[in-house]
């Protein structure tokens, strides 16, 4: 039988002796959820946990491109492509990307994500060359100017080849590795860190009719699979990076169920990524149609995220996510949050 420990995250200043910290960063927890698969469901104190999984959750996450994780860091979106579902088709020419880029470092960003294939539900694949095209010379251009850190969000080897030689320092794979096996030997023998995502299924096809046995646990395993599979390829645990994949191959209650649950991702070891912004399921919470209309849902779940320890948010609205953390790391008390 599988047993998992979902850590209550905390934030209150009121904090009880003996409480440790969340990946050693602004939150804490006293006591988890321990589940069973398929079985019961109870709170548990830290006494009652395997210390394994204690430290797991606990200890504090190794700088991974430049990044520390004492504070929850955005990563900007930037798609270079005709066809993504919120900024397609705006940033695909090379001065345009540039000057977006420039822009969200300026506004904070901390990160910068630039993907050059569209992985919204029903995209077609984009050959390698017209992927490199579009992302590569980006990149060049960015770092030519920026220090700022920057991810290739791609599924395949020859374009995370291209980009990590043009200055980019962390490879973005919405698969896991499972779309372009050859891509964690390239990660691997690169020395870059690397993203792991959670989807079901392939984008073309993947909203199609989602199953989960238990999406919180089925996502958490994969992950942990996928872990496995990176550093049996020669990448260090210490530069993995996980995201339950919100929106790919799941449901608006999959992924409500996956942020409720979201602190249990914590006992993988690894900083936890979280990509909800201007995603369909606020669209149906809310009401908003259009994705450029949700930005205040988007920062809602953020805010959400921080709460639960999450370290990095994946955004498209650096200035307003910034400054809603920001006031609410204040309101709140959180001790020594600096962002
Ligand atoms: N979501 C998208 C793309 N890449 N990477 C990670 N790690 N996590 C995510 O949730 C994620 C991602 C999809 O959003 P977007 O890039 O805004 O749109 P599109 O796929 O249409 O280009």
């Amino acid at each position: 039988m599988s047993i998992y420990y979902r850590p209550i995250v905390q934030t209150d200043p009121c904090r009880p002796q003996g409480a440790l910290p969340v990946a050693g960063g602004w939150c804490w927890f006293s006591h988890a959820e321990r589940i069973e698969r398929g079985g019961a469901r109870s709170l548990v104190p830290l006494t009652c946990i395997p210390p394994a999984v204690l430290h797991a959750i606990s200890a504090p996450r190794a700088t991974i491109a430049g990044l520390t994780w004492d504070a929850p860091r955005l990563m900007g979106i930037l798609n270079v492509t005709p066809d993504s579902f919120s900024d397609g088709g705006k940033f695909n020419a090379p001065e345009a990307a540039l000057a977006r880029a420039a822009a969200m470092v300026e506004e904070g960003a901390d990160i910068l994500d630039i993907g050059g294939e569209s992985t919204r539900p029903g995209a077609e694949t984009v050959p390698d060359d017209v992927e490199i095209a579009r992302t590569a010379p980006v990149i060049a251009a960015i770092r030519a100017g920026q220090a700022v850190p920057i991810s290739i969000d791609t599924r395949k080897s020859a374009v995370a080849r291209a980009a990590l030689m043009a200055g980019a320092s962390l490879v973005n794979d919405v698969a896991a590795f499972t779309h372009d096996p050859g891509l964690a030997a390239l990660t691997a023998g690169m020395g870059a860190p690397v993203c792991l995502m959670h989807a079901q299924g392939d984008p073309k096809t993947m909203q199609t009719a989602p199953v989960y046995d238990d999406v919180l646990l089925d996502v958490y395993d994969f992950l942990a699979d996928r872990i496995a599979v990176a550093t049996a390829a020669g990448i260090p645990r210490n530069r993995i990076i996980v995201d339950p994949g919100i929106g790919f191959g799941k449901t608006p209650d999959h992924n409500l169920a996956l942020l409720r649950g979201i602190s249990l991702f914590h006992a993988l070891g690894c900083p936890v990524l979280l990509g909800a912004s201007r995603k369909r399921f606020i669209g149906v919470i809310s009401g908003a149609e259009a994705a450029a209309d949700r930005a205040a849902g988007s920062v809602a779940v953020a805010l959400g995220a921080v709460m639960q320890g999450v370290q990095i948010l994946r955004v498209h609205d650096i200035a307003l996510t910034k400054q809603a953390i920001r006031v609410q790391s204040v309101v709140i008390g959180i001790e020594g949050l600096k962002i």
